[in-house]
């Protein structure tokens, strides 16, 4: 989208953010080298998680130690070798990692350009349930479900919907017109980064056109609805705290 000089569609307010992409600024941030490195969203935004987008250079590498944070990746371009505690394998476009809190982990000889969403946060554990194990896949190999029974409105959910784990990585893919069915308003956070397309995003009272490349922070309980616009498919990739006491 191109916009008059001086103006942004950033918005950042006090439960929700757009984040457009003309307003990067890079951060250096531990560990991660030869990249450009925009933390987008984290607790000073009032986040409880933090969302990154990181394009490495040729030669670039992230290599984060073992904490209490967890990280899911996602490769929307490029390719590199990804390894998690024992696991290594290449990734691809559409690649996806889980590195669960406790585990070391590397994204090495990154093909330049490369782009990687990364989502962290502070891994709360179940009392009685073993912590989630180390993941590399890819999105193609994940097929989309209707959402609630929409077929123009399909769900990829990347990780294991079970118990151990305390996000969700998801890919919504909607056909031009398509909706999220209802206004959802929901104790979960949502951190976002729209992928292809563009639509109308609902955060609370205001309304945004958006398309490929911007972030979004939704906290708890902010009201939410999207539509697809134009003439080809819209797809965000989204983080999502679940399966946690309310207490
Ligand atoms: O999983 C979700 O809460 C999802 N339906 N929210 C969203 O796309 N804004
Ligand atoms: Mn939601």
């Amino acid at each position: 989208m191109s916009i008059p000089y001086g103006n942004t569609r950033t918005r950042v307010a006090a439960r929700h953010a757009l984040i457009a992409p003309d307003g990067h600024v890079k951060s250096n941030v531990p560990g991660i080298t030869g990249a450009a490195a925009v933390i987008l969203i984290n607790g000073a935004m009032g986040a409880k998680f933090a969302q990154l987008l990181v394009t490495f250079e040729a030669g670039g590498s992230a290599a984060l130690p073992a904490n209490d944070v967890e990280t899911a990746g996602f490769f929307e371009t490029g390719g590199a070798t990804v390894t998690i505690g024992g696991m290594k394998k290449k990734a691809g476009a559409g690649a996806f990692f889980f590195a669960p809190a406790g585990a070391a982990w590397s994204v090495t000889a990154p093909k330049k350009g490369t782009r990687v969403t990364l989502f962290q946060k502070k891994f709360v554990p179940l009392a009685g349930t073993a912590a989630p194990q180390a993941i590399i896949g890819n999105a193609a190999d994940v097929p989309g479900q209707p959402f609630l029974g929409d077929p123009d409105a399909r769900l990829q959910v990347l990780l294991p919907d079970v118990p151990a784990f305390d996000l969700a990585m998801n890919i919504f893919t909607y056909q031009p017109g398509a909706t999220l069915p209802f206004v959802e308003t929901h104790v979960m956070e949502h951190g976002l980064l729209m992928l292809a397309g563009q639509g109308v995003y609902r955060l609370e009272d205001a309304w945004y056109p958006v398309a490929a490349g911007d972030a979004i922070w939704m906290a708890p309980f902010c009201p939410q609805w999207f539509v697809a616009m134009g003439k080809t498919p819209a797809s965000y990739l989204y983080y999502k705290d679940v399966n946690r006491a309310a207490l």
